[in-house]
């Protein structure tokens, strides 16, 4: 019986890994705006897979805000958190959401769009190519070897479109920029809260960062030195369903 468990997995895990190794597009980070994404890029049919470095999805939401189990939305996200099934409270003009609820029922919405999220894996680098310069892939790490400090070498997965929705550390856009300086990016950090304009500004700056490399959600504000805004999350779901449309549209030429 234990042999049978153990070739299970081993069998059905790696036969998915195979057909992985080139897909049409990788997001880094299972947080609103990665799963947002995901599930727009895979009602379209696109082969989509979200690396994300814990064993859990919901990137930020879980914390909610301060730990009190809800967030925050304003219009119009919460016709996207309607989409994915996700019961919402109007109070005053914003609209309160359970974080557990959402951060379930984004992921069912992905993975039943035919995404994939798989978990304790981090993307540690990215894949190039010149003439002319785009990135072609990701270069992936189990989280357990990156936490250990051990020394094992990674491996690779080729994608048409890669989409750093890492959060506030911006990490495969930061990576990017800092190992390969030709593409003269430079990750600044965000600025302060000012909560009125930052969620606006970030799905404005959504999108394309160099041929190959998208960026979404908080990352944006990263990239584009762009003020944080705390616990409302609309900008983090309007930005997901924005690269995805921006993606759609390169891919499909
Ligand atoms: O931080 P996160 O929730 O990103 P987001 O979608 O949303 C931001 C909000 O949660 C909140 C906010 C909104 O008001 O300010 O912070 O922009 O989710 C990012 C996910 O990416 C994972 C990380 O564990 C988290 O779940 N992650 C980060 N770096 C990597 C990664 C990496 N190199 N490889 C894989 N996963």
């Amino acid at each position: 019986m234990e042999s049978k468990i153990t070739a299970a997995i081993i069998k059905e895990a790696t036969s998915e890994w195979l057909e992985i190794t080139e897909c049409d597009v990788v997001i880094a980070g299972a947080g609103p705006s990665g799963m947002t994404a995901a599930k727009y890029l895979a009602d379209d049919g696109f082969n989509v897979v979200i690396f994300e470095r814990r064993l859990c999805f919901g990137g930020g939401i879980g914390g909610g805000g301060m730990l009190f189990h809800k967030v925050v939305v304003e219009e119009p996200a919460n016709e996207i958190l309607e989409d994915f099934g996700i019961r919402l409270k109007k109070v005053e003009d914003l609209y309160v959401v359970d974080a557990a609820e959402m951060m379930a029922k984004l992921a069912a919405g992905c993975i039943d769009a035919g995404a994939k999220i798989i978990h304790g894996v981090s993307i540690e680098d990215v894949i190039y190519r010149d003439n002319p310069l785009r990135i072609t892939g990701v270069v992936l790490q189990w989280s357990a070897v990156e936490l250990a400090g051990l020394h094992v070498d990674p491996i690779f997965v080729m994608s048409k479109a890669v989409i750093d929705a890492t959060g506030h550390d911006a990490e495969v856009v930061a990576i990017a920029s800092k190992k390969i300086p030709e593409l003269e990016i430079e990750v600044r950090g965000e600025k302060s809260a000012y909560s009125e304009i930052a969620e606006k500004l970030v799905v404005e700056k959504t999108g394309k960062v160099i041929d190959g490399l998208y960026v979404t959600g908080m990352a944006v504000a990263a990239v584009h030195r762009l003020p944080r805004m705390g616990p409302i999350f609309g900008g983090m779901i309007l930005s997901g369903k924005r690269v995805a449309e921006i993606v759609k549209r390169d891919l499909k030429g």
